[in-house]
């Protein structure tokens, strides 16, 4: 090894170290808001007879979901947990959950900087909530975010500053969004911004509630970073009514057998709402990461050759 590639060598390490330590330091800022906030924590599951279909949902290019049969039964590996959150919000009450999901993404998604094949979000889930009361929720957690990395010591060893959080945050539907910055607004959008904005009102999977006073328009909300660095967050108030969620699993055409088991388990679903952020691009976006995967350890980007 060369004097010049050693010193690039000491340099990753530490850059990856820093941002390893940045993870470990968020995760324990997660847990202690969540725990403070009165939410009992759930471990994950990682295989369901149901999972998320994600989709329809243009934001969404997953090639299939991971299934396998087991001792007679079909499981799916989890998408994300949202079809089990809702059970529990049932039966438990204010729950969250640190959730692998696996996804298989398409390879053009390597080079978003922000799409890993597996990864780990934050799930929480409130029975009775309305999307404005987890919107203030989460601008709070974000604040327990700011004081934590202002002080802390990977952004010297990175040479970055944090951004600064100052909610609440500006609301915008994706309508406005679309004509604004076409279909395609996510990138554009997160360019044009300086603080994190919500986007609401997406039409996509059937467990996001439509509005029964105005069909068509859906009680969802996402949280977008700024600076190009896209989703951060994505919720909803639940559509919980055991026909209205047949009727859109019909009208959205997929396949009623992977989600028999879900309408077996969904019989009297309560209201909820709630939402799901990823701990990695929580690290890349206040480490000023250029790639989502520089936060793992064991990188996970579609297309990229996997040592271990
Ligand atoms: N976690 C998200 C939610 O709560 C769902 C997802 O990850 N697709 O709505």
């Amino acid at each position: 090894m060369s004097g010049a590639d050693a010193t690039n060598a000491r340099e990753t390490a530490t850059a990856r170290g820093a941002r390893l330590r940045l993870v470990s330091d968020l995760l324990a800022e997660t847990t202690r808001f969540f725990h403070e906030e009165g939410f009992v924590q759930l471990l994950p599951v990682m295989l369901g007879r149901s999972t998320d279909p994600l989709g329809p949902d243009p934001g969404s290019s997953i090639l299939r979901t991971t299934e396998l049969d087991y001792l007679g039964q079909r499981f799916y590996l989890m998408n994300s947990m949202i079809l089990h959150k809702q059970i529990a919000a049932r039966d438990v009450g204010r729950i969250w959950i640190l959730s692998p999901n696996v996804r298989l993404e398409r390879a053009e998604r390597g080079s978003s900087g922000r799409h890993l094949f597996e990864f780990t979000q934050a799930d929480f889930e409130i029975p009775g909530a309305k999307a404005a009361e987890v919107r203030a929720l989460v601008e709070r957690f974000y604040l327990g975010v700011d004081r934590t990395v202002r002080t802390h010591p990977a952004f010297a060893a990175l040479g970055v500053e944090p951004p600064r959080f100052r909610p609440p945050w500006p609301v915008v539907t994706t309508h406005e969004l679309a004509d604004r910055f076409g279909t395609a607004w996510e990138e554009p959008a997160s360019k044009a911004y300086e603080q994190p904005f919500w986007a609401i009102c997406h039409r996509r999977e059937f467990y996001d509630r439509e509005d029964p006073s105005e069909p068509g328009h859906f009680l969802n909300y996402d949280l977008i970073y700024p600076e190009g660095y896209g989703e951060a967050l994505s919720g909803a108030e639940r559509e919980w009514d055991a026909e209205r969620i047949r009727a859109r699993i019909q009208r959205d055409g997929i396949a009623p057998e992977a989600f028999r088991a879900y309408l077996e388990s969904a019989h009297d679903l309560v209201p909820s709402a709630g939402a799901g952020f990823g701990i990695e691009r929580l690290a890349r976006f206040v480490s000023r990461a250029s790639h989502v995967g520089d936060v793992q350890l064991f990188r996970r980007v579609p297309g990229e050759p996997i040592p271990l």
